[in-house]
């Protein structure tokens, strides 16, 4: 008789944790580090839901911009979702242009002056690597997501996600000097309910 009473008692209360876990919203927690395991800042790390992101147009918090300032484009990565227009204001006494030859974005803006902006539209999703005419060492990164599960990793390599629903994902790290096609290390993983944790070694330039 103690058999079939466990097992009911262990059902009912198995079905409300379930339903508790389920509406609440799943984080990760992501760390790059590279072959010493030193962290990684400025890598991309981005949680695409297998099937595809459904639920319409990303758009992160801020103005999605790419200044130049001091002959460098500030910040040297950001993240955008599809589709968005990317400010490219002129904050220096010289003037810039700004062209890229990346096959998610191939275009060329004219030069111009001090505080002056220009903005592209960014419809494919991938990687832009931006450059200057004028100086050759100017680099800037628009990385360009189809999900809003993405950020930049800080100073310790680390990058925390949140707002997902329990599922199948693909997660993605994207670093302008990893040794990998594309930049790109992928991985699948499954995000449960709650916190989860996924650490990435990256092999750097
Ligand atoms: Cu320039």
């Amino acid at each position: 008789m103690k058999g079939p009473i466990i097992s009911i008692l262990a059902l009912t209360s198995a079905i409300p944790l379930a339903a508790a876990w389920a509406a609440a919203p799943a984080a990760m927690q992501v760390q790059v580090v590279d072959e010493r395991g030193m962290p990684v800042r400025d890598a991309v790390v981005e949680l695409d839901p297998n099937g595809g992101w459904r639920g319409g147009a990303i758009r992160f918090p801020g103005r999605a911009a790419m200044a130049q300032k001091n002959v460098a484009f500030v910040p040297g990565t950001i993240i955008v979702g599809k589709g968005t227009n990317v400010a490219f204001p002129n904050l220096d006494t010289v003037r810039h242009s700004v062209y890229s030859f990346s096959k998610a974005a191939r275009f060329e803006i004219d030069l111009y002056g001090r505080d002056q902006t220009r903005s592209h539209s960014f419809p494919v999703a991938g990687t832009v690597a931006l450059g200057c005419n004028i100086h050759d060492q100017m680099r800037g990164y628009v990385r360009v997501v189809d999900t809003p599960y993405a950020g930049k990793t800080d100073q310790n390599g680390i990058v925390r996600l949140s707002g997902m629903a329990p599922g199948a994902f693909q997660l993605t790290v994207w670093h302008a000097r990893a040794r990998t096609p594309g930049g790109e290390v992928r991985r699948a993983v499954t995000v449960g309910a709650g916190q989860g944790a996924q650490k990435i070694a990256l092999k750097l330039r």
